[in-house]
Formats: C-alpha cells, sequence, structure tokens
C-alpha cells in the first residue's frame, strides 16, 4: 500500500538523520492502524475521541466556542464534556457498537494542553483497562513543547499540531489573543509568540520519535497562497502528514461576522496540488472532539450523549 510503503520509508529516512528514536519500527505499524494516517487502515479502523479539554488558550477567528474547535472539530456541533473517568466508560460504549477501535485520541472541545491535567488523566486511566489503544492528541501548539515529556511518558504516539501560517503577519489575521500562562497577548506579539511556541513544539516532538500531522485551515484571501510555502517549512521539519482543510467559519465568530468566505474541497485540491515530498491527507473528515467509529461511518450519535452546553467559554484579560 502506497501510504504505508512510504510511512515506513520516511521512519527509514528520519532514522538515517538522526532525528528519532529506537520506536521508529513500532511507529510504522502503528501508522498501518490509524485510520487518519492510513487511508487503507481508515477502510477497517475507527477511532474515538474523549471530548475531556474544556478550556481554550487561544482565539482563532473562525472559532466561537459555543461550539467544537474548528482545528480539528467540525463546528456547529456541541459536545458533551467527560471525566477522565467516563472516557474510559465511553470507549467500552463504543467497543460495544464497533470493536474495531485502534485509536484514542483527545481533540476538544477546546484545547488538549490548555488544562494539560485531563488529558494526561484521561491517557492513563485509558492505558490501565486497553493495552492495545493507539494514543494521538491534536493542539494548536501553544503549550506542546512543555508538556512534551509527559506526553512521551503517557504513551502519546501520533500528535496534530494545526499551524494555520509559518509567517507571523499571516497569523497576526488568524488569532484576536493568546493568554499564555497568565499573559494575554495580542496583535503581533500574539502571532509571533503562538508561532514561536509552534515551530519549537513540532520540532520537540518529531525529535521524541512522535509523529506529527499538521492540520492547517484554509482561509480564502487569508493564507490560501502561504500554503505552499508552509509546506516547505513542514517539510523540513520531518512531519510526516499535512492535511489541509477547509475553513467552515463557526456561527458568531469573527470571520463569519465580517464576511469571510468557507472555503470548498475544489480550494483544498488546487492549493495541494503539485506539493510534494510530504504526505498530502485527502481523507479528513473533520470530525467532532466526540466522534467514534470509523470515519466513514460515525457512531457518535448513537452513543449516551445529552449534548449539555457544559464547555467553558474563553476569557481573556480583557474578558473577551
Ligand atoms: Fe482524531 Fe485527529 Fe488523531 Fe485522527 S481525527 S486527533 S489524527 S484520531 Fe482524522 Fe478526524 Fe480529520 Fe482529525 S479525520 S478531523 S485528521
Ligand atoms: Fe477555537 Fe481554541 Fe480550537 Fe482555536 S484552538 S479553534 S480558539 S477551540
Amino acid at each position: 500500500m502506497k501510504t504505508d510503503n512510504k510511512a515506513i520509508n520516511s521512519m527509514r529516512n528520519i532514522k538515517k538523520d538522526g532525528n528519532s528514536n529506537a520506536s521508529d519500527y513500532n511507529n510504522s505499524e502503528d501508522i498501518k492502524r490509524h485510520p487518519c494516517f492510513s487511508v487503507e487502515a481508515s477502510k477497517s479502523y475507527g477511532r474515538i475521541h474523549l471530548p475531556v479539554a474544556k478550556s481554550c488558550n487561544i482565539s482563532c477567528n473562525y472559532c466561537h466556542r459555543d461550539y467544537d474547535c474548528p482545528n480539528e472539530s467540525r463546528p456547529g456541533v456541541t459536545s458533551r464534556l467527560l471525566t477522565p473517568e467516563e472516557a474510559v466508560a465511553r470507549i467500552y460504549e463504543v467497543k460495544s457498537l464497533y470493536n474495531e477501535i485502534s485509536v484514542a485520541a483527545v481533540a476538544g472541545p477546546g484545547d488538549s494542553l490548555a488544562d494539560p491535567d485531563n488529558t494526561l488523566k484521561t491517557f492513563e486511566l485509558v492505558r490501565k483497562e486497553f493495552p492495545e489503544l493507539i494514543f494521538c492528541m491534536s493542539t494548536n501548539g501553544l503549550n506542546l513543547k512543555e508538556n512534551i515529556n509527559d506526553l512521551k511518558d503517557a504513551d502519546v504516539k501520533f500528535i496534530t499540531v494545526t499551524l494555520n501560517a509559518t509567517d507571523a503577519a499571516i497569523a497576526s489575521k488568524i488569532y484576536r489573543f493568546v493568554n499564555y500562562k497568565g499573559i494575554c497577548y495580542k496583535g503581533n506579539e500574539a502571532a509571533e509568540l503562538l508561532l514561536e511556541k509552534q515551530l519549537e513544539g513540532i520540532r520537540t516532538a518529531v525529535s521524541k520519535g512522535l509523529i506529527v500531522k499538521i492540520n492547517s485551515v484554509l482561509i480564502p484571501g487569508v493564507n490560501d497562497k502561504h500554503i505552499r510555502e508552509m509546506s516547505e517549512s513542514i517539510k523540513k521539519m520531518g512531519v510526516y502528514l499535512f492535511n489541509v482543510m477547509p475553513m467552515i467559519p463557526a456561527d458568531k465568530s469573527f470571520f463569519q461576522k465580517i464576511g469571510v468566505p468557507a472555503a470548498t474541497r475544489q480550494d483544498i485540491a488546487n492549493v495541494t496540488e503539485g506539493i510534494t515530498g510530504i504526505n498530502i491527507m485527502k481523507h479528513c473528515r473533520q470530525c467532532r472532539s466526540d466522534a467514534a467509529g470509523l470515519l466513514g461511518n460515525d457512531i457518535s450519535s448513537k452513543l449516551n450523549n445529552n449534548k449539555e452546553k457544559d464547555h467553558d467559554n474563553r476569557k481573556c484579560c480583557s474578558g473577551v
């Protein structure tokens, strides 16, 4: 299978560059069972998202926190938060409906590392009950570097970072604020800080042997002309997979209010055409933060999930 051979070759090349560790072989085996990293795997293996991450620490202009994080999750649906203990029970519930679950992930509804304790506790509890599951996590990257060792210790193998620009001037049009260690940054300062932390986090994750995917939200008129340049940068960092997703501005988000249009699948095809040297994901479903089952046959609507709206709205220093 083309993608999986590429995966193994990519791992070998990383090893040649001395940029990875002894778990590489196991990692390539894991790719063959990860439905997002292998199209072939997505036909039979499912994933479960455990919505335990309540808060967020940045403000993306396409987001409104009445909804799931659009960086990894489809906006428009509010997921019920789970405690780490409930997350374990959720896996039993999902496996009773579809047993071929290979990946357990934390992907919102806020940022997985805004308050890392719940995320790490969830992985710890799940590992005790389900030793066979591969762990995956998505994040905006702000707190990634400082949590890498804990994530490694928790046996997380796959990390997705949402990186919408590698140019701070472009990033400054995408984020309203960044709240880092209790201090609120805005404008260029926020964009530069977030970008610095994202790049440090990505490089550290790769150097520690984690398999990294970059999600980029394609925002018409904002970062669409920048995607190719980004692909060159992330290739050099050892990122394994690049997933360009169409922006679907959340209801009441800043971009929706000022009329930035949603991107289309054709826009994605146009901007990714001709990119080489990095795997391009083409089967993303922009799933919600409580998604479960096969990518092509989500069973989350069958779960005990009473859609209560109980996750935080973010607060910045100015109370935005
Ligand atoms: Fe979930 Fe993301 Fe892990 Fe997959 S989803 S945290 S890498 S287990 Fe997959 Fe869903 Fe697309 Fe994400 S289809 S939104 S890429
Ligand atoms: Fe919204 Fe935070 Fe996700 Fe950005 S990272 S889309 S602000 S939840």
